[in-house]
């Protein structure tokens, strides 16, 4: 009989919850939707490049492929200092080169005599930083140049197995990797073993992508793979730092070579910037750009370091618009960073800290012109608490609507940062962002694509409420995050 009531009991009791959630399910996806490893990628936002190799100790920015492994030769090597400093400023992994064009391995490869193993200095820079970066918590990524001037194969099928082979190396002995590389840049004139000509190859066949990812996928299942076309992350089209305004997550690359399907190398990459509202894969934007004018390190340019500023404007550009920042800071002679990018790097840190130190709105009263299903899962507030996890999402069918924020006082900001619970897509297309002071509601800030993040810069505003409001949307929006921050010295 107790028995028999307890199960009774139960089954009301599951009977009731189950009517609950299954009242209020969230928001069925909006396709595409990022996948687990692009969802760890979108966390990081700012990760580090390093450009190191012969070039560094040539002067130049693309090698030949005819340098002697005696010429690389940095006087006071410790990748460990590099990761060091990465850590240091905010950055939450790194990707160095370790094959460039020149095909000069910063490993010692078993498959080429061309690599730091008969350079002066032995030493692993690949396994060095992989190590540090493991110890110290950061990511690590690799670069792997597909062109190489100076194998003697290149542009035949046995370079093609030395390139796997050799992306098996890295990919099987230096412990987890999160991302690889896979530049456009492909065939030209090089030294190839001697032959020192021009190969030219057929950038949509030659390499026979699918098959390289699939290996990458079997060895690095969480890695992204970074190309023009992605799988994972796109090229943003520009080296100068900076993504769209929309910037779309959603993007289909297409080829500029009539009659030949678009690969990396062959694409039109200047739609990356902004991507495509219905595009048709998730493949958000990396930008990747240089704290000097040149990737690798000159010393005649240690005085065109960028400063923290110009740094701040970046992750404005690249960051505040949903991409990721990929910042190359060149390893110097002597196999350092040298001290003025440091100076940089930290100044930047700085002025990020200063700015996001404290959200105005984190706590604040809130509410919405409508709640999925009424449900607190839904709630307006959870778009202040602070935690990504949980979102603001109204009913199907509803695809406007507008949350205001009651700051309880009269309240200084110039940035606004917010961010769209992507796990069910990019769906909010067009918003706006209101100021109430003395009475009046002022528009402040209008735009388009969220996604991830998007950081809002504005003059200086003082407002007792603000108001967000969702203009348009491919379906019900939902919204995570909703802050505001002031500058340094607002
Ligand atoms: C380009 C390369 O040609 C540059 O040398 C550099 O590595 C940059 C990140 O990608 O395509």
């Amino acid at each position: 009989m107790v028995l028999r009531a307890v199960v009774v009991c139960g089954c009301i009791l599951l009977g009731s919850f189950a009517m609950a959630s299954a009242e209020v399910l969230p928001p069925a996806p909006v396709h595409p939707v990022p996948t687990e490893r692009q969802l760890a990628w979108h966390e990081l936002e700012y990760y580090g490049f390093f450009h190191f190799t012969q070039n560094t100790f040539t002067d130049k920015e693309w090698g030949y492929g005819d340098e002697s492994p005696e010429t690389f030769n940095p006087t006071d090597p410790d990748p460990r200092q590099w990761v060091e400093i990465a850590k240091e400023v905010g950055m939450k992994a790194v990707i160095p080169t370790c094959k460039h064009h020149d095909g000069f391995c910063l490993w010692p490869s078993k498959y080429t005599e061309h690599s730091v193993k008969n350079s002066p200095c032995k030493i692993d820079f690949v396994g060095e930083i992989a190590k540090a970066c493991h110890e110290l918590g950061l990511k690590f990524g690799i670069y792997l140049s597909p062109w190489d001037r100076n194998h003697a194969h290149y542009g035949g099928p046995e370079y093609i197995e030395y390139f796997r082979s050799q992306l098996r190396e890295l990919l099987t002995q230096y412990g987890e990797v999160s991302e690889v590389w896979f530049d456009g840049a492909n065939g030209g004139d090089g030294y190839y073993g001697g032959a020192r000509e021009e190969r030219r190859i057929d950038r949509t066949a030659y390499y026979d992508w699918e098959t390289t990812w699939a290996m990458v996928r079997e060895l690095a299942p969480n890695a992204v793979i970074f190309s023009d076309v992605g799988p994972d992350i796109r090229w943003v089209g520009n080296e100068r730092g900076f993504a769209g305004d929309p910037c779309w997550h959603t993007y289909t690359p297409h080829s500029n070579q009539p009659g030949k399907p678009p690969a990396p190398g062959v694409v039109k990459s200047r739609e990356g910037v902004n991507g495509h509202v219905d595009g048709k894969y998730w493949l958000p934007a990396e930008v990747d750009v240089s704290i000097r004018p040149g990737w690798f390190y000159h010393e005649s340019q240690n005085d065109k370091v960028r400063t923290p500023e110009n740094l701040m404007n970046l992750y404005y550009q690249s960051v505040g618009r949903g991409a990721s920042l990929l910042l190359n800071v060149p390893p110097d002679q002597r196999g350092r960073i040298h001290e003025n990018d440091i100076a940089s790097l930290r100044g930047f840190k700085a002025l990020r800290d200063a700015t996001f130190k404290t959200d105005l709105a984190l706590g604040a009263g809130i509410e919405a012109t409508n709640v999925r299903g009424n449900a607190d899962a839904f709630s307006a507030s959870n778009a202040l608490n602070g935690d990504r996890k949980t979102y603001w999402a109204t009913d199907d069918g509803v695809t406007t609507g507008s949350l205001t924020v009651d700051l309880g006082k009269v309240t200084n900001f110039d940035h606004v940062v917010l961010q769209e619970y992507i796990e069910l897509g990019q769906r909010i297309l067009r918003f706006s962002v209101e100021a109430h002071n003395g009475g009046q509601w002022t528009t402040i800030a209008e735009g388009t694509s969220i996604g991830w993040k998007r950081i809002l810069r504005t003059d200086l505003v003082t407002a007792d409420k603000v108001r967000f409001n969702v203009l348009e949307a491919k379906a019900c929006p939902t919204l995570s995050t909703f802050s505001l921050y002031a500058g340094p010295g607002r």
